[in-house]
């Protein structure tokens, strides 16, 4: 029988267990967006996950919607990353970049000066972020014209490029949480009248072409994706029909053979069943002709939630969030069945190593 410390080989990506240490936004970036030696520390502690995803990395300038968060797109950047898989693969772990794109959910004081956000439309997001004055309303976007889509499409290849330059094992595109591609998948907010809005097959079109230049920029191989269908995060409204939306871009994606797919069950960090979903059946659409692309799932995980969803042969992967933070041995805490250190949410974004990288491992010697 499989558990949840077996390890796992899905696309170019093999990983020592199947507890993945989710992406989580910390905002402690140095100047330019450069991932900082204590990032790299950060990352390193939790490298007995099988799989790291590294916090939302924005792909460009025009894509960061927080203060301090880190970029993937200069050389600079570039570097700094590779700082922290240099460290995460000598201490035995993998790591993914997650290419993340915010779209309208950004500030005019984070972005380029004269620049406002972009997105599928042009009404704002009724949602604040996290700005150098503190938490401030995000600004009115303006839609992407027709012409400026491909451009979106080249960024995120781009950065595909830079993670891999950067040593990472892979990327995963963040389609979750309510950030561009969202905006563009949920007619709750796409108004476009386009070849980007309206259809099924039109509001999945920006994803589908990202993942295909990805695909084939790094390998299919090294491509996963995050999605949540029903998430209600950062202001986007259900989608008229959640169900036949997913299902159809993920048909669609299948045949590219992506790694893998990580779906948030639920709302992000809230409940699990605010709107019914039907993931088995997402699920079975990923795997069709492409069954060693592996099943990653997220959001409020118990220790026997996870057991048995790997036992079961529900999921390949069990994505854990905030467990993470208090606890950079994770993995050995699941093993032991041993108690988990809460965190700290007064130092979740921003500062330095409090709340960071002071969390401790459990004893090594027993008392
Ligand atoms: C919390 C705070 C800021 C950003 C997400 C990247 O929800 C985020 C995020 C979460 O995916």
């Amino acid at each position: 029988m499989t558990t949840l410390f077996d390890p796992l080989r899905f696309g170019e990506i093999s990983v020592a267990n199947r507890i993945v240490m989710a992406p989580l936004t910390r905002d402690r970036a140095g100047p330019n967006q450069v991932p900082t030696p204590l990032m790299a520390t950060y990352y390193e502690q939790r490298a007995s996950a099988g799989l790291i995803v590294s916090e939302g990395t924005q792909v460009s300038p025009d894509g960061q919607g927080y203060l301090d968060t880190p970029g993937i797109y200069s050389a600079e950047q570039v570097a700094g990353w590779r700082r922290v898989t240099d460290a995460v693969h000598a201490a035995g772990g993998k790591m993914v970049a997650q290419l993340w794109h915010v779209g309208r959910i950004s500030h005019v004081s984070l972005l380029p000066l004269g620049q406002v956000p972009v997105s599928s439309t042009a009404r704002a997001a009724k949602t604040k972020t996290f700005t150098k004055a503190g938490f401030e309303a995000v600004s009115e976007p303006r839609a992407l014209r027709l012409d400026e889509i491909a451009g979106v499409v080249a960024k995120f290849r781009h950065a595909a490029r830079c993670a891999i330059d950067a040593g990472f094992d892979g990327v995963e595109v963040h389609g979750a949480n309510g950030y561009l591609f969202e905006q563009f998948l949920r007619d709750s907010v796409n108004d476009r009248t386009d070849a980007y809005g309206g259809s099924f097959e039109n509001r999945s079109r920006l994803l589908l072409e990202v993942i295909q230049a990805i695909t084939s920029e790094i390998g299919h191989g090294r491509t996963g994706l995050r999605l949540s269908p029903v998430t209600p995060a950062n202001d986007a409204a259900q989608d008229s029909n959640a169900q036949a939306l997913f299902e159809y871009a993920v048909e669609q994606l299948a045949p590219m053979r992506m790694a893998f797919l990580h779906v948030v069950e639920g709302s992000t960090g809230g409940p699990r069943d605010i709107a019914p979903f039907d993931y088995a059946a997402l699920r079975s659409r990923f795997k069709q002709g492409n069954e060693h692309g592996a099943w990653m799932v997220n959001n409020g995980y118990t220790r026997q939630m996870a057991l048995n969803v790997v036992a079961s042969g529900q999921a390949d992967l069990v994505a854990f969030g905030k467990s993470f933070i208090g606890n950079p041995d994770l993995v050995r805490r699941l093993r032991e069945d041993a108690p988990l250190a809460p965190l700290n949410q007064k130092l979740l974004y921003g500062g330095g190593a409090e709340g960071y990288t002071d969390y401790p491992a459990l004893e090594t010697a027993a008392a």
